[in-house]
């Protein structure tokens, strides 16, 4: 089922649910290489989001700002490998949504236990906004908002489910944000938690 969220937005409703044992899986083993941490804004807060990264490229944030970065600051190495079954299922969607040829070179892995947000916000620290970006939802369901071009534009509501895709090109590619506290809840397979792939063409 491929839904039209806004223009060049696609949510690809249980993409990725036969490939998410597979994904679940990788994900084990990348963390114990690059665990969640509680990354700082340059404002000082701690996010409530812990995140972690695979692939060439990964987002980190500190008091010195937002960036991409080939080094894990918290273990001083480069990031995992992108797992294949990564790539190939956000190439597969990106293509399925309209953009084929997607090779994403940064994997931002968030996770959200319950009361975790992720406030409104634009996507804009990679190099060439023209790559759409590529967003795999899994465990406990989250109510995503959607806003407009300007932070101040009504923001739609989307529930995102265990195994949802979504891809976000085109002039929604920057269009603001964000992820609403997560209600407690608990998922068959992950339990009291939200895990979303977010692939991006950084460098
Ligand atoms: C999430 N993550 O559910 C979301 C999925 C992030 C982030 O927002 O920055 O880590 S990515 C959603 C997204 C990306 C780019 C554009 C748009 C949405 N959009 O136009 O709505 O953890
Ligand atoms: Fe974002």
């Amino acid at each position: 089922p491929r839904e039209a969220l806004g223009e060049g937005a696609v949510l690809l409703r249980g993409y990725a649910l036969s490939e998410a044992p597979a994904l679940l899986s990788a994900l084990d083993q990348l963390v114990s290489q690059a665990p969640f941490r509680h990354m700082v804004t340059p404002g000082g807060y701690a996010m409530s989001v812990a995140m972690t990264n695979c692939g060439a490229a990964g987002w980190v944030t500190d008091r010195s700002g937002y960036r991409y970065d080939a080094i894990d600051p918290h273990t001083g190495r480069p990031w995992p490998v992108m797992p294949a079954c990564f790539a190939g299922l956000a190439t597969a969607a990106a293509e399925t949504a309209g953009y084929p040829g997607f090779d994403p070179d940064a994997c931002l892995i968030n996770r959200y236990a319950p009361g975790a947000r992720l406030s409104l916000h634009q996507d804009r620290n990679e190099l060439d906004l023209a790559h759409p970006i590529v967003s795999v939802s899994l465990g406990l369901p989250a109510t995503f908002q959607f806003g407009g071009m300007k932070r101040s534009d009504p923001v739609r509501r989307i529930g995102l489910r265990h195994g949802d895709v979504a891809v976000w090109g085109g002039p929604s590619r920057l269009r603001f944000h964000g992820v609403a506290e997560l209600k407690d809840g608990h998922h068959e397979v992950l339990g009291r938690q939200r895990i979303n792939l977010t692939f991006r063409v950084a460098f």
